[in-house]
């Protein structure tokens, strides 16, 4: 039974997280301010402690911190939308660097023990760097507040952590997808907008001629990379992309969820959008060096999203 803080843990990865965490019988506290998470997400379960907080108070985080303890600590905690940072950059920084520098502040300070520390960042750190697959060790150009926040808090947990003898590690999340992606905003991962508009027999809008491709990674995967980068091994100091590995454009992927659902989809086309990102996919070869091996591609990730949102 390991003590495990994991900010944002009623988010959509989070809250995956936080199951399967309940799985391996820990203790669990979830801080999460439900800004895109939902109480609903998380499970009725004595393990799992709950605290509607934002992680930008400090004196909450604080005293959190040093009062439990915690063996292992997920900094999933952010705002997600690359669109918002761009309408609110400060705001957006306090969330998505400077609570997490502090959280380091924290531990650093008082000595806290940490097994391990798991920061979690983004592909959108590669920006428009046309190399592909990407590569952990690839020219990093972040174009946008979202983008600069993720890549230097990545920075500053993994060079503070052997700065100060904390063991951290970071990870680059691709398009991830799965039950509970929120499809609250146009800025959603566009699986959860699909989903919507399929379940609601509503029309999705096409930016651009669907030629795009992203490397769609099922959430079921990413947090067996997390498990793997935490619990499961030693390493410190180190980023991670996580994938699948592989790409499909989004023709392939509409295409394969209507046969999955037996429906077809109402699309309005629209030009694509400003920055957006003609091919991206990870090179996951440092990440199956440590024993990953994703199991879900996007037929069989989709099937089980699409079964989820039935029930
Ligand atoms: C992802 C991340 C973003 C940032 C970026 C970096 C998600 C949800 N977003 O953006 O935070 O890290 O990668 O490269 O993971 N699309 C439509 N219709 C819609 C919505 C989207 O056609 O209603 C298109 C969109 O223009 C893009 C593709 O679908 O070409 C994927 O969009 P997305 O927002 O899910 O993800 P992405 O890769 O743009």
């Amino acid at each position: 039974m390991s003590k495990v803080l994991v900010t944002g843990g009623a988010g959509f990865i989070g809250s995956n997280l936080v199951d399967k965490l309940v799985k391996d019988g820990d203790q669990i506290t979830v801080v999460d301010d439900l800004s895109m998470g939902l109480i609903d997400n998380l499970p009725q379960n004595k393990q799992v402690k709950f605290y509607h907080e934002t992680i930008t108070n400090h004196k909450f985080m604080k005293s959190l911190l040093i009062k439990e303890k915690f063996d292992y600590i997920y900094l999933l905690a952010a705002v997600a939308s690359v669109a918002d940072s761009v309408a609110r950059p400060y705001e957006t920084h306090q969330v998505n660097q400077e609570a997490n520098i502090y959280i380091l502040e924290i531990i650093r300070k008082y000595h806290l023990k940490v097994k391990k520390l798991l920061f979690s960042s983004s592909a959108a750190i590669y920006g428009s760097n046309p190399e592909l697959p990407k590569k952990e060790n690839s020219i990093v150009d972040p174009l946008t507040p979202y983008a600069i926040d993720k890549f230097s808090t990545e920075r500053f947990v993994i060079d503070c952590g052997k700065l100060y003898g904390i063991p951290t590690v970071a990870v680059r999340f691709f398009n991830v997808y799965g039950p509970r992606q929120n499809p609250k905003s146009p800025y959603s991962g566009v699986l959860s907008l699909i989903s919507q508009a399929i379940m609601h027999h509503s029309t999705f809008t096409l930016f651009g001629d669907g030629t795009q491709t992203r490397d769609f990674v099922f959430v079921d995967d990413v947090i067996q990379a997390l498990i793997l980068l935490t619990k499961k091994s030693d390493i410190v100091h180190q980023v991670f992309n996580v994938g699948s590995g592989e790409h499909v454009s989004l023709l392939q992927v509409i295409n394969t969820y209507e046969i999955i659902a037996g429906v077809s989809l109402k699309i309005v086309n629209r030009s694509q959008r400003v920055g957006d990102i003609k091919n991206s996919y990870a090179d996951i070869d440092k990440l199956m060096k440590v024993g990953y091996k994703p199991i879900f591609d996007i037929y069989k990730g989709l099937k089980l999203y699409w079964e989820s949102l039935k029930n």
